[in-house]
């Protein structure tokens, strides 16, 4: 069902869609298959909603915001349940998508009483002056299928709490986790109209979320193609557009690092989730003394990793069809451009039917191979060699995108030089390049995105969800005149 002001209800045209288990096939739920008009009505509440909603009292925002976080802790078991058997990560990931989430929303919950802005002294005598925050209004909030409760938990929270008021599709992949998610917004109180569900496909809703005149602002998370469009359409509209798209992040694993911590986190970072991670790790540049040991460790435990059903195994599936066609046709561009397969490079049977893909990795890659500059979003890692730090950065660096990166190296000083030099939005030294905590902000660089960033800490959701609004008072009864009658200067 929908949910569009307070109430469950269908698409207009009764039109309805599956979402299916990508471990086996099964139906996991059916969910309203909307169009333009339901959109329509979505938006209308959520603009309706907005007068009140954003004259509540940010703390008692909070306290809703509160009790939806304690919800979605409460079902933590059978929400993460729920995502492993929609998106197909296992079960101990599907249970950390929940807590991303619950985490978010605690910490959103208590900006409510704080969200500051500024106050600083005027030039002038009895004058003050102060900056605020203030919502946008009503928010498209498109997410994507890998994260399907954290990333709607980092955007909304944070939309909410602003004051914003919102209408959220989630992704046609795991619309019954958005409906769950949503269920525990109206468990909590939330007043009817605040956020509203609209189902359906991307071209049917989200484009009509985006080219909206009554929405006044598009939060997206997912592929390249889809942000810069919507970044172009939200351009000629004249409305901000927050878009957090691919990545082709990289580990680098300097001749002084541990070698077994490497290779451990270059296993989780490139098989966890199986690769279907913006974040995932799938390159891994060596420098050429540890090359031969790492890659032997590497190769040892990618070829031990369990695959299958996301409830026991330790790789799941990949999502759907499509997916499993693209990653298998990158393992094809990878061998024709000369690298070497390792290990991998099929899709299997699992252990029923479903999107099972092994766990693959290339060997001789070079910088400039498609395998090594395009996003796969799947278990498949590139190995690259360098031979000292420098060149190691630069290899690094030498991608359109620029979300996350890592070091692995026992010197101080190679970290700090890393530190400084990688083109990401995020650097690790001595992890992995996923693993982000909500209290910092979230987002990349260079095609990944524009510099709106999710999640929590300076810079991060609530500028981009709010907006600032500077007020000066003069309570002196006079004209005075800023930088002319300021007594410094006369
Ligand atoms: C994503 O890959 O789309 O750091 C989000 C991480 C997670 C979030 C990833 N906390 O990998």
């Amino acid at each position: 069902m929908n949910y569009i002001n307070g109430s469950w209800v269908p698409a207009k045209s009764g039109e309805t869609l599956d979402s299916t288990n990508p471990a086996n096939g099964n139906v996991v739920g059916t969910v309203p298959r909307s169009g333009k008009a339901d959109v329509d009505v979505a938006v209308q509440a959520a603009r309706q909603a907005f007068e009140r909603w954003r004259l509540t009292p940010a703390p008692v925002r909070g306290n809703i915001l509160l009790k939806a976080a304690r919800i979605l802790e409460e079902r933590k078991q059978s929400l993460g349940e729920l995502v492993t058997k929609e998106m197909g990560k296992v079960i101990a990931e599907g249970l950390g998508d929940v807590q991303e989430a619950v985490d978010m929303g605690y910490y959103m919950a208590g900006e409510g009483r704080r969200m500051s802005g500024q106050t600083t002294h005027s030039e002038l005598p009895d004058k003050d002056m102060k900056s605020i925050r203030e919502p946008l209004g009503v928010w498209g909030i498109i997410t994507p299928w890998n994260f399907p409760i954290a990333i709607p938990g980092w955007k909304i929270f944070a939309a909410l709490i602003c004051g914003n008021t919102l209408v959220y599709k989630p992704s046609r992949e795991t619309p019954v986790c958005g409906v769950e998610f949503t269920r525990a917004f109206h468990d909590a109180g939330l007043p009817k109209g605040v956020l509203n569900l609209v189902t359906g496909t991307g071209s049917e809703v989200g484009d009509a979320l985006v080219s909206h005149p009554g929405i006044d602002g598009i939060s997206f998370t997912g592929s390249c193609d889809v942000g810069l469009a919507i970044e172009a359409s939200c351009g000629k509209l004249h409305k901000p557009a927050a878009t957090e798209m691919g990545g082709k992040n990289a580990i680098l694993v300097m001749d002084d690092a541990d070698v077994d911590l490497a290779v451990h986190g270059a296993i989780w970072g490139g098989f966890g989730t199986t690769g279907q991670r913006c974040t995932a790790a799938s390159r891994v540049v060596l420098h050429r003394a540890i090359r031969k040991e790492f890659t032997q460790k590497f190769i040892r435990r990618a070829r031990a990793l369990k695959l299958g059903d996301g409830l026991s195994a330790e790789v799941g599936p990949l999502i759907n069809a499509a997916s499993l066609e693209k990653v298998t046709q990158y393992v094809e561009i990878g061998r024709k451009e000369g690298a070497r397969l390792l290990c991998g490079g099929k899709p299997t049977k699992g252990r029923g039917r479903g999107f099972f893909f092994e766990p693959t990795v290339f060997d001789k890659v070079k910088p400039g191979m498609r395998i090594a500059q395009e996003e796969i979003f799947g278990p498949v890692v590139s190995l690259l060699e360098c031979k000292d730090l420098k060149e190691g950065i630069a290899i690094v660096n030498g991608t359109q995108f620029g979300l996350s990166s890592a070091i692995y190296t026992r010197n101080v000083n190679s970290s700090a030089v890393a530190e400084r030099e990688l083109q990401s939005g995020l650097v690790y030294i001595n992890a992995s390049t996923i693993g982000s905590e909500v209290h910092l902000p979230f987002g990349g660089i260079k095609s990944t995105g524009i510099g709106h960033k999710e999640a929590g800490g300076l810079g991060g959701a609530l500028d981009t969800f709010s907006r600032v609004k500077v007020v000066y008072r003069d309570f002196s009864g006079r004209l005075q005149r800023a930088q002319l009658d300021t007594e410094a200067v006369r």
